[in-house]
């Protein structure tokens, strides 16, 4: 059986063997397949949320730019990414600290922990505090607590909608300790320019340095997917550390040079991801 995510004119077929799990939550439908190529894949109201197959490109693009743009980060706050996998690349830095998880979804880490163990590990390092709340109520009042921000989010539309919005974003400004970075789901430049470009004018307009970093992710539509990061005390594009031998030796996709190279976007794309200071 081949299941569609349709989105904005674009779909991507996947051929499934089997469907794993159907659940129904207070917030979404929650759909696990294995699939011939892609391994297993998850659906949340029918988009695709990762595969096995590439979900390293999206999950260590999402730690490691903020991570190694902060350069010390101690104390890390992750807003959705209830499947674990973002967990699972912070807790592969030994500065980190403590590490506080917001997923408004209590049945996607319970199915993530059934059926995507490769990912729901993340779950397993004793530095993960797990909140089950809305983000966007979470990260108010938390004034200076965090170096990392990191929202794993969905698409606007569903349970995510509170994330796309500038009050979240002075929000979690607030929640930065100072040398703070934040770093968001930005969606394709391809799929959809106005959630990009809406991205990028609220944290251009919020943070002193923003960038959109592009990461190929061939089970997305189109192909890719964005990562937004910003801070108001570190130039975002270039790392202020690099990953030791050892955190090398568990990387696929990230490299000091994807991460000064993500953000170079091609010329159609230069005015949507343009920092407005406006
Ligand atoms: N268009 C789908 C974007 C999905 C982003 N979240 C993926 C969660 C993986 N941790």
């Amino acid at each position: 059986m081949w299941i569609t995510e349709a989105m904005n004119g674009f779909g991507l077929t996947i051929e499934t063997t089997e469907h794993l799990c159907h659940r129904v939550s207070p917030y979404q439908t929650i759909d696990i397949y294995d699939t011939v190529k892609t391994g297993r894949v998850m659906l949340l109201d029918g988009i695709i949320q990762l595969t096995q197959y590439d979900e390293f490109a999206y999950q260590e693009m999402m730690a490691h730019v903020p991570l190694f743009a902060h350069g010390d980060p101690r104390r890390v706050l992750v807003i959705g990414g209830g499947d674990g996998g973002v967990l699972r690349e912070i807790a592969k830095h030994p500065g980190v600290e403590k590490i506080d998880i917001c997923e408004i979804d209590a049945m996607v880490i319970e199915a993530a922990k059934e059926f995507l163990p490769t990912l729901a590990c993340g779950f397993d390092d004793p530095r993960v505090a797990v909140h089950i709340q809305d983000g966007s109520e979470f990260v108010k009042n938390r004034q200076g607590q965090y170096d990392v921000i990191i929202v794993d989010s969905t698409d606007p539309g569903g349970p995510g909608e509170a994330l796309f919005n500038e009050t979240f974003y002075r929000n979690m400004k607030a929640a930065l300790a100072p040398g703070g970075v934040i770093a968001s789901q930005a969606e394709s430049i391809y799929l959809l320019p106005e959630i990009v470009e809406r991205l990028c004018r609220i944290t251009g307009s919020i943070f002193r340095y923003a960038g959109y970093g592009c990461i190929m992710v061939p089970t997305y539509p189109t192909g890719m997917i964005g990562v937004c990061c910003a801070s108001d005390s570190r130039d975002v594009c270039t790392p202020a550390a690099e990953p030791d031998e050892i955190l090398a030796s568990k990387l696929r996709y990230y490299t000091p040079e994807i991460h000064r190279g993500c953000f170079a976007v091609p010329r159609f794309a230069l005015e949507m991801t343009a920092p407005d200071k406006g």
